[in-house]
C-alpha cells in the first residue's frame, strides 16, 4: 500500500504540500482539479501543471478523487453520450500523464450527507455527524442552507453552491430514476469507458454512498457487498473496482467491513480508512482513527487489506477538527496526520508479524 493524503489544490486547501510532505510515511496525494465542473474535459495542460506542482514538492499524484459524473449520465438522459465522450477524453489525458487511479461516485443529487459539520465530542474536538431524525425533519431543498454556515468558508466536495442553487431541478431530474435504472445507467457508463481504461491501465474505483442507504427518497446503490458484487459482475473487468471507504460502508452496521474487504480481493483499488462512533443505529459521529475511540476495529480492517494483498493508495479519511485548526470540515491537517501515522503503525506491525511467521 501507499499512504496518501487527499489534497484539494493550492487554491482551495488550507493544507499545503510542504506540510503533507512532513507527515512520516506519506509519499503521495490524492487530488483533483477542483474548479472543473462535472462533464468538463480535463485538459492535458491542466493535468501537467498539477503534476508539476505536486512533484516539485517531493510528492506524487497517487490518484484522482474525483472525476465527477455529470447528472445526465446518472439519470440516463438523451445527452449522456456527449458527457461520457468528455469523460473518456479526461481519462485519456490522465492516462497519458501516467495517472492510473480514478475515484468517482454515483450518488444522485448529493454526495455524502451529514446533518452536522461540527458536532462537539467529549474531548472538545468537532466532527461531522449524521442523525436520521434530523434528516426526516428537514426539507431536502434546505439541506444545503442548514449546514453551510459550519463549513469554515470551504466549498464542500459534491456540495458546490452553483449546483445546490438548482436543487429543485436536480430532484425533478431523478424523479423517475429508481435503483434498477441507476444500475442500468452505471452499467452503460462503465461499458463505454472500459476500453479507454484498458488502454491506459486506469483503475476506476467507485466510492460508496454515504450514508449507505437511500436519503430523501433518492435511490442509492453502492451500499452493500451484494450490490457491489452485482456492479462488478455486470461489467466484469478488473478496471471496474471499488474505493473501500470504511466510514461510508460502515454507516450501515449490517456491513461487516473486514469480511467485505476479503470478498472484494483484487478489486479494491483505493482505500479510505476512518472510524465512526455510533450513538444508535441511525445516529453516528466521526471519531479519531483509533479503534477505541469509535465503533470499528481498525486493526481488523488493515489486516484484511494486508491479507488480500492490497497494494493501492490508502488515505486517512475525514478527520476531527482539533487544536484550533480552521479547515474544510473533515479535511484539516492535524487529525488526518495522526490518522496516517496510526494506520502506518498498524501496517508495520501486521507486516512484521506476518514476516516473522
Ligand atoms: C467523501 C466524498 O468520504 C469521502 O471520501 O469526502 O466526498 C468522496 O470523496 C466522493 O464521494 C468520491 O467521489
Ligand atoms: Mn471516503
Amino acid at each position: 500500500m501507499e499512504m496518501t493524503i487527499r489534497w484539494f489544490g493550492s487554491k482551495y486547501d488550507t493544507v499545503t504540500l510542504e506540510q503533507i510532505r512532513q507527515i512520516p510515511g506519506v509519499s503521495g496525494v490524492i487530488t483533483t482539479l477542483y474548479d472543473t465542473a462535472p462533464g468538463e474535459i480535463w485538459s492535458i495542460e491542466a493535468i501537467r501543471d498539477l503534476k508539476k506542482e505536486v512533484e516539485s514538492a517531493g510528492l506524487n499524484i497517487s490518484g484522482i478523487e474525483s472525476v465527477n459524473i455529470h447528472d445526465a449520465i446518472k439519470v440516463g438522459s438523451e445527452d449522456r453520450d456527449r458527457y461520457i465522450d468528455n469523460y473518456i477524453k479526461t481519462l485519456e489525458n490522465l492516462g497519458r500523464e501516467d495517472i492510473h487511479l480514478v475515484c468517482y461516485n454515483f450518488m444522485p443529487v448529493f454526495d455524502w450527507t451529514r446533518t452536522e459539520l461540527a458536532r462537539k465530542r467529549p474531548d472538545g474536538s468537532t466532527v461531522l455527524a449524521y442523525s436520521q431524525k434530523t434528516i426526516d425533519s428537514i426539507d431536502p431543498e434546505n439541506m444545503f442552507a442548514s449546514i453551510k454556515d459550519d463549513s469554515n468558508g470551504a466549498i464542500l466536495p459534491g456540495w458546490e453552491p452553483d449546483r445546490m442553487e438548482h436543487i429543485k431541478e436536480l430532484f425533478d431530474l431523478y424523479r423517475n430514476v429508481d435503483e434498477e435504472k441507476l444500475f442500468d445507467n452505471l452499467k452503460y457508463f462503465l461499458e463505454r469507458i472500459m476500453p479507454v481504461c484498458d488502454r491506459y491501465d486506469i483503475n476506476m474505483a467507485i466510492h460508496p454512498d454515504d450514508p449507505a442507504w437511500p436519503v430523501f427518497g433518492l435511490p442509492r446503490i453502492i451500499t452493500s457487498l451484494d450490490n457491489i458484487m452485482r456492479m462488478m459482475k455486470m461489467v466484469d473487468n478488473v478496471h471496474n473496482g471499488v474505493t473501500f471507504c470504511a466510514g461510508s460502508y460502515g454507516t450501515n452496521r449490517a456491513n461487516d467491513l473486514p469480511t467485505m474487504i476479503r470478498a472484494l480481493k483484487g478489486r479494491v483499488h483505493f482505500a479510505h480508512v476512518r472510524n465512526l462512533k455510533f450513538n444508535s443505529d441511525d445516529d453516528f459521529e466521526e471519531a479519531s482513527h483509533l479503534s477505541s475511540d469509535g465503533s470499528f476495529d481498525m486493526y481488523e480492517i488493515m489486516k484484511a487489506l494486508y491479507d488480500t494483498g492490497f497494494d493501492g493508495p490508502i488515505r486517512p479519511d475525514h478527520g476531527r477538527m482539533i487544536w484550533g485548526e480552521k479547515a474544510m470540515p473533515g479535511y484539516g491537517l492535524y487529525d488526518r496526520a495522526l490518522g496516517a501515522a496510526y494506520l502506518n503503525g498498524l501496517w508495520e506491525a501486521i507486516d512484521k508479524n506476518e514476516k516473522a511467521k
